[in-house]
């Protein structure tokens, strides 16, 4: 998401950003938009989603029934996994994102898209949120490199470097992919949401897909309002985290001296999976 730092709390929020979720409040017909949806991904990502995707909506029964209650949902969260989903009325500041993150409290969109957003929103509501990122915090794994990412974030704030951090979110857990015996799958929660770019993402000839390397990811710019033009492919969490236990000090020195790259670019040094090309861009048609 776009970095927020610039919002005012508005004043029934609470200092923490965090909203009652008021479950009951949510109507029919937003409980109906969840479940198709849900309905909708679900047939788009079996094949497409990494295992521990689909571990996470069996552990957390996190069904196609309608907008899940938070009350509910963190019984098995907290009890089972250390993390709790935390109703925020949209965007956050960054460090306050970062507070929730570091403490294991995952804040999540308190509003479903509209009907005319239903195949894209910009902004993340509850379905990005909880459908897209909350059943990848049940990898223990990739759950303690959210909360690193948090504690690295607010770092990242103190040293006044939070964009290549951020570039680091967008190309992990947003639009992540994950090298498995069976080939490439999605654990990016920006892919895991969206049934047009879970198909681009892994089938399209036109995005480069490249190994993941922490330095080149945090100097990679990336496009908030289309397709990835990139993805870059780890080979288990286990990667993510350990990438996250160094100190990022002398990181942020060395990208001072790095130029940023556009997102079509290819390095001489990548470990390149498939060579995107670009012509095809603007052919790629998703038929759902
Ligand atoms: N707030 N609610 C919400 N969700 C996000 O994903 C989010 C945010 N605020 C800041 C932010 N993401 C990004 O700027 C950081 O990941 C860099
Ligand atoms: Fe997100």
């Amino acid at each position: 998401m776009a970095s927020s730092n610039v919002l005012s709390r508005p004043p029934n929020i609470r200092p923490d950003w965090t909203v009652d979720q008021n479950w009951e409040s949510f109507s029919p017909s937003d409980h109906d938009r969840w479940r198709r949806l849900y309905d909708r991904q679900m047939q788009v990502l079996e094949g497409r989603a990494c295992d521990a995707f689909f571990r996470g909506l069996h552990a957390l029964d996190l069904h196609g029934n309608g907008i899940p209650d938070f009350a509910i949902l963190n019984r098995q969260l907290t009890s089972k996994f250390g993390w709790t989903i935390v109703a925020v009325p949209g965007l956050i500041p960054d460090a306050v994102f970062f507070e929730h993150l570091a403490n294991r409290r995952f804040p999540a969109g308190n509003f479903i898209r509209s009907e005319s957003e239903f195949d894209y929103i910009e902004a993340p509501d509850i379905f990005h949120d909880v459908f897209g990122h909350i059943p990848m915090l049940t990898d223990r794994v990739f759950g303690d490199y959210i909360q690193a990412y948090g504690q690295g974030g607010l770092r990242a704030l103190s040293l006044n470097c939070l964009d290549s951090l951020a570039r680091l979110y967008w190309y992990s857990v947003e639009f992540g992919l994950i090298n498995t015996d069976s080939g490439p799958r999605i654990y990016g929660a920006g892919i895991l949401s969206s049934p047009a770019e879970s198909c681009f993402a892994l089938e399209s000839s036109s995005p480069h897909r490249v190994g993941f390397d922490l330095m080149r990811v945090m100097r990679t710019l990336y496009r908030i309002d289309d397709f990835q033009e990139i993805y870059f492919q780890i080979k288990d969490f286990n990667e993510l985290f350990e990438a996250t236990l160094q100190d990022f000090a002398p990181i942020y020195q060395a990208l001072q001296t790095c130029t940023t790259l556009q997102p079509d670019t290819i390095l001489p040094s990548d470990i390149i999976v498939q060579r995107g090309d670009q012509h095809y861009r603007d052919r790629f048609s998703v038929t759902i």
